[in-house]
This record gives C-alpha cells, structure tokens and sequence, in this order.
C-alpha cells in the first residue's frame, strides 16, 4: 500500500503531541491547577465531561486521510527487540504458608484465628475483619495497634468491619494454608524484552510475595487442590499518593477471584476496595459448587482433591462444577482496565482428584491429563500457563495507557507472560497449554502451525477453566475474548528435535468497537495487516532434553523420556439443560439514562475526573444504568433455582464478552452467531456475544450469598461502568449457609480513614420479590 511517507510522520507526530497533551491535562487536574469547570470552559472538554475530539488532543480527531492505527498512538519502539528471541517466563510460583489454628474466647464464645507458621509478626487470619478491632477500639492505645502502618490512619485491614464482611462458612470451610503477597512497585527491573527500555518507577505495579515487598514479573501462578481452602492475604504496597501513579491505575484496588465459587467478601467485586499500607483477606475456600445440594455427604469419589499422597480428600458438590483454571486480577470499579494492564494479575490452578495434574497416577479417577509425575500432584513440566496480553509504550519504551479511551484501548505488542514474542523449548511429546486472554479490549483467534506455515490442530479439553465433556479437535481455536481460557493439548510427539511451531493471531482489530474480521493463516503468517498484533505471537522449538520446572535439577530426555498422559475420550458430564423457574433479559448496552444521577456525585464508588461512562446494562427491558455500586439491579432469592439468562448485545456496532461473577453458566444456544465447537454445552463464565449477537445460558446459585456483578469484560467498557450488581441471597433454613445474607447487605463505601455503610436501591425489573417483576420477559 503506498502511503504518504510525510503526511505519515505529520500525523504521527500529531498523535504523539495529543498524547502530551493529554498527559499535561491529566496531570493538571491531579494536581488541582485546573479543575473541570475551567476545562469546560477552555472546550478542552465537552459539556459532558469528556475530553473534547480536537486536533491536538484526541489522536483519532484527524484520522479520516490515513489508516488508523489500532493503538490511536504512535507504534511503539522495539529497541531492537526480535520475535522469538527471548524464553517464554514461566509463572512464578507462590509458595503457600501454613495456617495454625488457635482457639481464643470472644465476648464469652471462642473464635478460631489462623497463625502464619514462620512469620510471628504477621497479623492471624480471623473471621470477621480487624477493621472491626480497629472501630471498636476504647482508647488510642489499642486503636494504634489496628492502625494502617503506613499512613497512620485507617485501619490495617481494609475488609470492611463487622458480620456483613465476616468470612462465611469458616469453620466448614476453614483455611489451611495461606499465601502472602504484596502489589508493588518493582522500580527499575522490569522489561518486557532484554533489549527493551526497563520500565520506569510507577509504571508496573505486579505482585511480589511475602509483606510489603516489591512487585516482580512474570506474574505469579498458584497452585490450589480441592479440600484445601486458603487466604490470599494481598497487601496494598504501591504508591501512597495517587497522582505517582505514573499515568495510569488507581492506588486503591481489590483482587477478584475469577471465577472462584467465593463468598462475595472475598469475590473482590463488592465495592470493597483499599488502600496502601493496608491489607486484604481474601477466603479462597476451594468450595465445589452445590455442596448443599447434590453429593452433600462427599461420598463421590470424582468430587475430591489430591491428599499430597496417591490419595483423595472427598468433598460435597457436583463434580460437573469442578473448575480449573481460573485467574486473578483487579476489580476496582472504574480503574480495572488501568491497574491490570499495569500488572495486578496472577494465574490460579485448582487441582482435582479428576484433573490431578499428575500424569500417571492411575487410580480409576483421574484423568491423566498431561503435565509431569514429579509431584503429587499440580506437575507443571508438561502443563503450562500462557496468560497473553498486548502493550503499548510510548517513544521512550514506558508502558502507556490512555485513560480517556471508553471503546477498548489497544496495544500494538504481543506479550505472553509479559514478554514480548517469547519462544518456549518442548520435548516431542502431549502438553497441556492454559491460555488466558488477558488483554483489555482485545480478542483472539489462535492456530498452530508448522515451520511451513500447515495447521497443526488442537485438542480442547477446557472452556474457562472447566472440563468439556468429550474433547475437541479443532484447527483454530474459537474466539478467545478478554477475560475467557482455553486448556488445549498439542501433540509434538511427531516433530523432530530442531523443528519449529508458531502460534498465529488471525483476529484483526483496528479500534476498540470489536474485531474487524478474522485473517486466513496464509494472510496473517505475511501480516498483510495495520494491526499489528496480527501474524506469529509464540513459537515453540522441539529439543532433546529439558530440565524439569517441578524438580529444577533433574532433566528429560527426548529419546528415553516416556509420556504417559493421556486425553479420554469422556472427560466429564454434561449438567442437563432444564425447565427454568425464571428467565432473565440482561443487555450490554450503549446510553444510560442516568449517569449522574446518584447521591455521591457522578459515580459510587469515586471514578476518574474528566472520563465520560457512556456505557450501561439494562435488566428486563427496563431502563439502562450505568454503574452505581450502590443499585442492586437483580436478586437472586433462593439457593439452587435454576434460571435462563439471555445475554444480549445491545448493537451500534460494538463486541462485548459478558461475565458472569461466581457462578458458571452452561451455554445454550446463541444469536446470530453460530455456536463454536468447544461451546455446545459447555461451562463458561465469560461468553463473547458478537455484534448485535445473544447467548442464552443456564445458572443456578447456591453456597454463599451477597453482593456480585455481572458485566462486559472489555475492561475499558467495565470502567466506564458498564457493570450492574446482583445480589445473591441465601437459604435462612440451612444451619451452615451465612444467616446475614440472608437479606440483602448495605453496601461498603470505603474511604482512607476506614469503611462505612450505606443503604442500596433495589431495582423492581430485577426483583421477584417485587409485584412488578417478570418471571418470563420476553
Ligand atoms: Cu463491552
């Protein structure tokens, strides 16, 4: 294609200089020397509170002469940097802590606290949260040893205080081991490529372990197994004052268990998020799904966990609803999209007596899936976490993030585990892959191919960390929106050591509105495209020998190593679509009709200055709202009630992946779209929905109760509030189910000094309990 070269670099420059503008008035307003009224009046900003589409502000302002590029920004500087160049990082993984149990008497009853083994200066786990301590406090003396350290105010526990944030069914469910980590700063360490600039300081913020530690990267990977409930203890550690944010992410954060079947006070999508200095405890309780209904006295031997030993831990539930792999990342309200680009995210494999992650333990339950024999269980040798991510930098090789972008911000560097374009060394034998699509507003369509450019096919065995039924061959996985997973197993066993396999991008984006269109490999593999995430992303290389990830130390060797994993025919049981109680119509829509009207300003909780949300969700045909943290828009009133919900994109062009907070849903049919061939059936908690296209899906809730959200994980939509709450309540008939929720809660509205409570709406289209409410919309 022939382009003006000059009015190429004109534009480009322009594009550049709107970024430094944009920069400046972003650190205006942080800083307090403008506020918005001035910028309204200056028609630096619109009316409605968004930065006005002029030349010098907005790069996509003078856009109609060139192609645009999809990042709406100058490409970013590889520094030399070449694909295939650098070693895929494995996932760091996180040694688990053990939790001692001491029983101490409380106001005339006991408790049970957990103490870190090997840290006695760490505060124990306990039930409710020590904000509750620190609210209680008699006199400045014990009110100082509840204290946020850091700043000196606040509480050192930002879960809110009280029963309604206590940690549901503790005893039953009682942590055993815990994992101790910090979101920090990493300084100067950190690049996505050796020849690539490090990163500047503020610029990541990832996690690193142990308390008030520095972030590092790759990102971390935990290990968790069935009959083996743990506490994430996440400590706020980066910057205290919320202009060094380095332009981007916000200081407080929350860390949401994706897709956990949680409490909602540890869903980490309540509204409760907080701020350095402090900590969170979050319950990962490994509860299987159903416990209270189906298998409640754990006599199925397929509902289970590895003991570390050969054997199996039993528990109650449906062994249809294990899950495996899952995920963690921010969830704060309007700064989601910021602070995961920026580095809050981590891996979360769940172990289980089905999928051991052993590959030849043979006791007639599990399945033998690839990944190693070294260990017990949870074998990482052959099973291996991809989490795929695209960047933008700016000319100087610092991460950049437009902040003002409410259609999908797009980067134009393909990462996975946060490096750009890695190879990864295989032995000729079946591997496991967990891919995650971690990107904020982009999607993928993945092939496999040789080093002449012929499809290698896959086998899908797992849709958003849940088994499929039987798996599936395919040669090109379907679309892998923002936030969904596929386990694939690839068989090199027929490459020859020294032969080489790339993973190839065919989705095309050239804005944040959704995908343009999916290339053939041919035409992606000659990246005849202007997007450039387009083409080779990964490539495997076959070698003879390999040193074990498990037992650093020992090694493989091609020509004696054995694989013994297997792929069955039959990997789980399909849950039987039936008659619903209810069904529900939930639109991911464009134009709410109040995005101002609450009692807190524009937004509850607080959102960026100067970002206009122009998106919301409508619940049964009545009116769309963007995001209020304070509006219960559905309630879900009994345990176990099976519904229909028909997720429907709301059109205007726009793509949307819903997300399902807690609870899978089993798809049933789509609109528009054709199902894929690993979705008939099949568990997900993320469903991709195609422009102008619905998916009907079938849930149930149960276990836990409180407040959740369902919302577009394009996380720049979510920011700008495309999410609505549902609260969950649970069974006041049922000894061992939470009896505080069984009503709906009040709602966190956390601040520097501490949580409060205020009083929710709940929206009639979303409440059975209501006369006006609609069991069968239409
Ligand atoms: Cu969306």
């Amino acid at each position: 294609m022939y382009l003006d070269l000059n009015a190429s670099r004109a534009r480009l420059r322009e594009a550049q200089n709107a970024r430094n503008n944009r920069a400046e008035v972003r650190r205006a307003l942080a800083s307090g020397q403008v506020t918005r009224r001035e910028l309204i009046k200056w028609g630096i900003f619109t009316a409605a509170g968004t930065l006005a589409m002029t030349n010098g502000l907005s790069p996509y302002a003078h856009s109609q002469v060139l192609p645009s590029i999809p990042t709406g920004t100058p490409r970013s500087p590889l520094f030399g940097a070449l694909p295939f160049t650098h070693p895929l990082p494995r996932l760091l993984e996180q040694k688990p802590i053990d939790l001692k149990p001491v029983t101490v008497p409380v106001d005339g009853r006991t408790e049970t606290l957990l103490k870190w083994d090997g840290h006695p200066s760490e505060l124990p786990v306990k039930r409710t949260s020590w904000h509750t301590e620190f609210s209680g406090a008699k006199d400045a003396e014990t009110r100082a040893l509840f204290t946020n350290p850091l700043t000196g105010r606040g509480p050192v526990e930002g879960r809110p205080p009280g029963e309604y944030f206590a940690h549901q069914r503790w005893m039953e469910y009682l942590p055993k081991k815990g994992f101790l980590m910090s979101l920090g700063v990493p300084g100067q360490d950190v690049a996505l490529h050796p020849q690539m600039e490090r990163q500047a300081e503020n610029k990541i913020w990832s996690f690193g372990p142990g308390r008030l530690s520095s972030g590092v990267l790759p990102p971390p990977l935990i290990k968790m197994r069935y009959g083996e409930p743990a506490i994430f203890r996440h400590y706020n550690n980066v910057a205290r004052r919320y202009e060094d944010n380095g332009g981007f992410g916000s200081i407080s954060q929350t860390t949401h268990n994706h897709n956990g079947h949680n409490a909602s006070t540890s869903d980490g999508a309540s509204n409760a998020h907080f701020y350095p200095g402090q900590f969170y405890d979050y319950h990962w309780s490994t509860t299987l799904a159903r416990a209270d209904m189906i298998n409640t006295t754990a006599v199925d031997k397929r509902a289970s966990g590895p003991d570390g030993n050969g054997g199996l831990v039993n528990v109650p539930g449906d062994f249809r609803e294990l899950q495996s792999s899952l995920w963690f990342h921010d969830h704060r309200f309007f700064y989601t999209a910021e602070n995961v680009y920026k580095g809050h995210v981590g891996a979360l494999n769940y172990y289980s007596g089905v999928d051991r992650g052993n590959e030849t333990l043979d006791d007639g339950v599990n399945l033998r899936l690839p990944s190693g024999s070294m260990l017990d269980w949870g074998n990482t040798d052959f099973d291996v976490n991809l989490m795929l991510s695209d960047a933008a930098t700016d000319p100087d090789g610092q991460l950049f993030f437009d902040i003002f972008d409410t259609e999908g911000f797009l980067g134009d560097m393909m990462m996975v585990n946060f490096t750009y374009k890695p190879f990864m060394e295989v032995l000729p034998r079946k591997y496991r892959f967990r891919m995650l699509c971690a990107s904020m507003a982009r999607w993928y369509k993945l092939a496999l191919v040789n080093q002449s450019g012929k499809i290698v096919p896959m086998t899908v065995i797992a849709n958003d960390g849940n088994l499929l039924p039987v798996p599936v061959k395919v040669n090109a996985l379907d679309t892998m929106s923002s936030g969904e997973r596929f386990d694939v197993v690839v068989d090199f066993s027929g490459f020859r050591v020294g032969d080489r396999l790339r993973v190839v991008n065919l989705m095309e984006f050239e804005n944040g509105r959704g995908p343009k269109g999916v290339l053939s490999v041919a035409r992606a593999l000659q990246e005849k495209s202007l997007d450039p995430a387009i083409g080779a992303i990964m490539e495997f290389r076959i070698v003879g020998e390999l040193e074990s990830v498990d037992v650093p130390g020992s090694w493989y060797f091609a020509d004696s190593h054995n694989d013994r994993s297997v792929v069955p025919a039959r990997l789980t049981e399909q849950i039987p679509i039936v008659a619903p109680i209810r069904e529900r119509i939930i639109e991911f829509k464009r134009g709410a009709s109040d995005p101002t009207d609450n009692e807190f300003g524009a937004c509850f909780p607080s959102c960026p200055e100067g970002r206009e949300n122009p998106w919301g969700m409508r619940i049964n045909g009545a009116e769309t709202h963007s995001l209020n943290a304070n509006r219960v828009s559905m309630v879900i009133p009994r345990p176990g009630e099976v519904e229909h919900w028909t997720l429907v994109n709301g059109g205007g062009g726009w793509d949307h992946p819903a997300h399902l907070h807690f609870e899978e849903g089993v798809t049933i049919s789509r609109k528009k779209f054709a199902l894929g061939a690993a979705e008939r059936g099949a568990r997900k908690d993320v469903w991709w929905l195609g422009e102008g296209g619905s998916v009907k899906i079938q849930v149930r809730f149960g276990e836990y109760g409180g407040a959740y959200v369902t919302h577009c994980h394009n996380v720049v939509h979510e920011d700008a509030a495309m999410l609505v709450r549902f609260d969950v309540l649970t069974d006041p008939n049922n000894p061992r189910s939470s009896q505080t929720h069984v009503q709906i809660i009040p709602t966190p509205n956390p601040t520097p000094d501490g949580v409060t409570y205020v009083m929710p709406e709940i929206m009639p289209e979303g409440n059975p309990f209501h006369r006006d409410f609609n069991p069968r919309p239409k």
